[in-house]
């Protein structure tokens, strides 16, 4: 009786084996160099937002809400009776309202867009890719990824990107003040408290990043086969993961999910596409705008 119960239980393990999935050593190793090239571009401590042009936020002060009003405002709520001589503080407080955290938020995009880069150079298959797919890829995906890789700072405690002191948490009313519509950061928001409910593991989350690069549709992209190679070794490594390494409670449908969310980012792009080009031409400072990000996401007067 005792014999039979052992029995039956080697067999049972064994079928098990047979029937999930295993992470092979080569899929492990390949998770491990994600992780790593993760970590090596994306500082946590978020030390370098200092270097960024200082965020402008339009607190509710009086200048700020009197927008067609700025130099009668300052006046008004000031002891001084003249205009400082260069006027320029009354100048900015005007250009302060509309696009007055776009320098700021557009320092801080055009950073992430250098560790997107660098996340990217050290995908196993990126590199091998010729330089025009290379930018091809990069340039439709670098706002998918910094809004994937963003998740990070977000926080559901009060719906914002936390990164450090108060003066580097965003709202949805700071981004309004880059000149985004509520149309758009509304479902950006969401996206962002639905992708922190899927709860990913750092495995999950460095793997949905570089499926998102590896996307074969991208405009321009010339060797699609190639790309498509990479990131159909990239799913199978996720779904792999999934079932092996997932607690049996949450990992159903996860993978679903996940493309779900690689669909949603489609259509933020999209809308993102729209409103920057409202928001570059608008930009009356062009230097508001740094190259790097006018290279990505194009550049109107050019
Ligand atoms: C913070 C941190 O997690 C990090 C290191 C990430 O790389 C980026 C982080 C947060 C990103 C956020 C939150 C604030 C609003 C941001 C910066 C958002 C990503 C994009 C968005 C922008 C305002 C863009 C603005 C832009 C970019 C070309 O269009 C014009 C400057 C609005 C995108 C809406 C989909």
């Amino acid at each position: 009786r005792k014999k039979e119960i052992i029995m039956k239980r080697k067999l049972e393990d064994s079928a098990r084996e047979v029937h999930t999935p295993q992470l092979l050593e080569e899929q492990e190793r390949l998770i491990a160099t994600l992780i790593e090239a993760h970590r090596k571009t994306y500082d946590a401590s978020y030390s370098d937002f200092s270097q960024f042009r200082p965020p402008k936020r339009g607190d509710g002060s009086p200048e700020c809400r009197n927008a067609t009003n700025p130099f009668l405002m300052s006046l008004l709520n000031s002891d001084m009776d003249e205009l400082p001589k260069a006027s320029a503080s009354g100048a900015e407080a005007a250009a302060g309202d509309e696009l007055s955290m776009l320098p700021h938020l557009a320092d801080l995009v055009s950073y992430s867009i250098q560790k997107v880069i660098g996340f990217a150079k050290m995908i196993p298959g990126f590199k091998e890719l010729c330089t025009e797919d290379q930018i091809s890829l990069l340039k439709a995906s670098a706002i998918e990824i910094i809004i994937l890789r963003s998740n990070e700072s977000f926080t559901m405690e009060d719906n914002s990107w936390t990164c450090g002191s108060n003066e580097f948490k965003y709202q949805i009313g700071d981004v309004m003040q880059a000149g985004h519509k509520l149309e758009l950061l509304e479902p950006l928001v969401k996206f962002q408290v639905n992708m922190k409910k899927l709860d990913l593991h750092e495995a999950e989350h460095v793997l949905l990043m570089a499926i998102c690069l590896f996307s074969p549709d991208r405009p321009g992209v010339q060797d699609r086969c190639r790309v498509e190679e990479v990131q159909e070794h990239l799913t199978e490594t996720l779904r792999a993961y999934i079932a092996c390494r997932h607690p049996l409670s949450c990992k159903h449908m996860l993978y679903a999910k996940m493309v779900e969310k690689l669909t949603e980012l489609r259509s933020l792009n999209e809308e993102h596409s729209k409103q920057y080009l409202q928001i570059s031409q608008d930009a009356v400072n062009k230097e508001d705008l740094p190259p790097l990000l006018l290279e990505v996401f194009g550049n109107p007067t050019a």
